[in-house]
């Protein structure tokens, strides 16, 4: 028997009586989903999934977002494929690093991701938990002002920039998606699809304000985060082996923990497309830079 349970924040559910296989009725996918479009993310503890049934499982969310090396499936983790540590000098490290600033998956290419479905397989003694904060709640919480000056503005998003601004400065080609030039950009207040609510759309990608001075975008930007990602929108899972959580990059936001990196870390990580009729948006082309300058060191 499933059993849905709500986490003591403004969202998420845990999720029990997965049957193994995930054996489960089209009735019980449509409570999950059901669940899942009410909290925002689920999380099923020891759910000890397979490769392939990880695939299966997002697959009932939509389409499979294809990642590096164009896998369906990919390990975020600190380790080589021949077992041992990263150095910070790599830039699969400095991802990583990154990854500890809040963000939203893929919200730097065209099709910003609809869901992602992360499992634990090593997990380190202290640290490396991940948090999910509630950007609905955020929206619904923001006061009459701020709503009015950011309804309408939109921010490019970048993950080049928002490497640079955690002080890793990647060169064309080092990572994923566009430069800075021909980044897309997206409106800060999105419209879930299935809900209809509304939802502030930040994170650490977003770095630039068409009619905006940039220093003025980026402490209206940081001034949101600050705000949307704070308590009691925050939920921070403490992983286990086997554990799974999804969540809804269209509405949350995420970021790992910081752990000692001289120790393994192995997450298992599936991505569900946009829906192009509401996550593709045009690449922008701002003629103003073509590099982007670090404005602050701090991680994030
Ligand atoms: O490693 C984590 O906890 C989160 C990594 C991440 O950003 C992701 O899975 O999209
Ligand atoms: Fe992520």
């Amino acid at each position: 028997m499933l059993e849905i349970t709500p986490l003591d924040c403004t969202l998420g559910a845990r999720v029990t009586g997965m049957p193994p296989g995930l054996q489960l009725s089209g009735a019980e996918w449509q409570e999950i989903e059901d669940a899942f479009h009410r909290h925002a993310a689920l999380v099923f503890p020891a759910l000890h999934l397979s490769d392939d049934e990880h695939i299966a499982f997002a697959e009932h969310f939509g389409a499979i977002e294809f990642l590096r090396d164009g896998q369906k499936v990919v390990r975020i983790s600190n380790l080589r494929p021949d077992g041992t540590v990263m150095n910070s000098k790599e830039k699969r490290y400095q991802t990583l690093r990154g990854n500890e600033g809040w963000h939203t998956d893929s919200s730097y290419m065209p099709l910003a991701a609809k869901a992602s479905a992360l499992a634990a397989e090593i997990v380190p003694e202290r640290g490396g938990e991940t948090e999910l904060a509630d950007m609905r709640n955020a929206w619904d919480t923001l006061d009459d002002e701020t709503r009015e000056q950011i309804e309408g503005l939109s921010a490019y998003h970048s993950l080049y920039a928002s490497q640079a601004k955690a002080g890793f400065v990647f060169k064309t080609g080092d990572g994923y998606g566009y430069h800075t030039r021909g980044a897309p950009l997206r409106p800060l207040v999105k419209v879930h699809p299935m809900t209809g609510r509304r939802s502030l759309f930040i994170g650490r990608h977003a770095f630039r304000i068409p009619g905006m001075e940039d220093g003025d975008a980026q402490a209206l930007l940081d001034r949101l985060l600050e705000h949307a990602c704070s308590p009691p929108r925050v939920y921070t899972h403490r992983w286990q082996p086997g554990d799974l959580m999804i969540w809804d990059n269209r509405c949350v936001l995420h970021r790992a923990g910081a752990y000692d990196y001289t120790t393994p870390r192995v997450m298992r990580h599936v991505r569900v497309a946009g829906d192009p009729e509401h996550d593709l948006v045009s690449t922008g082309r701002d003629e103003r830079a073509d590099g982007f300058a670090p404005t602050a060191a701090a991680p994030g």
